[in-house]
């Protein structure tokens, strides 16, 4: 598929101002991937089609989930958020055609992240949470972080996320605490 075909479908699902995120993580994760050497095109057009199914209602995204043979029914006991990407991941094969495994897994665990995360996984989440837009606290240190350590940015952006959460007094989806627990006993947390 070509981003110019890519973004052609992408725009009409979004609102202006999403339609911009997304192609900020594009150019984000293009960025990314060129440094961290993982294919560009592909995490370009990843980038441009994370949030692809972020407007459809919530019935509509729970219904997707229901009669899914591949998306957890967990999905359905936390909040909504976590549904646009799974669904989208399924979206982009049923309704544009694109059969491409690995980007069906950064759209599908640009949210949450999981264990064992790919490279271009890897790169959308961070792209997701660091694009020139994102005013998260301490999204500045991540930047910079990803400048040459992706392990340890993803690292970052999910510890930040799952304190974020739990300010909240929020659950926290288990693929968010697998991520997390994943990259720290590799080493990209702290040291105890
Ligand atoms: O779709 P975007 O707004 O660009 O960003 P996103 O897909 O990362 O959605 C983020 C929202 O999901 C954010 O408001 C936090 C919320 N969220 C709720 N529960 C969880 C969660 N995020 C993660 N990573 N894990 C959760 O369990
Ligand atoms: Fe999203
Ligand atoms: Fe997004």
């Amino acid at each position: 598929m070509n981003i110019e075909f890519a973004m052609e479908k992408v725009k009409p699902q979004l609102t202006k101002e999403r339609y911009a995120h997304s192609i900020r993580v594009a150019e984000t994760a293009k960025k990314l991937a060129h440094r961290f050497g993982e294919d560009v095109s592909r995490a370009e057009l990843a980038g441009v089609l994370h949030d692809y199914a972020k407007y459809r209602s919530k019935e509509e995204l729970a219904r997707w989930i229901k009669t899914s043979s591949v998306l957890p029914k967990d999905l359905l006991h936390y909040h909504h958020e976590l549904w646009h990407g799974p669904v989208g991941a399924l979206l982009i094969e049923s309704e544009l055609g694109l059969k491409d495994k690995e980007i069906h897994g950064a759209i599908r665990y640009h949210t949450t992240g999981k264990a064992n995360m790919s490279k271009l996984e890897m790169i959308i989440f961070l792209a997701d949470y660091i694009e020139p837009g994102r005013k998260f606290p301490g999204v500045d240190e991540v930047r910079k972080i990803a400048e040459n350590d992706l392990h340890k940015a993803c690292w970052m952006a999910l510890a930040n996320t799952i304190r974020f959460l739990i300010g909240k007094q929020a659950t926290v989806y288990p693929d968010t605490l697998y991520a997390y627990n994943d990259l720290t006993r590799l080493g990209y947390g702290g040291s105890v």
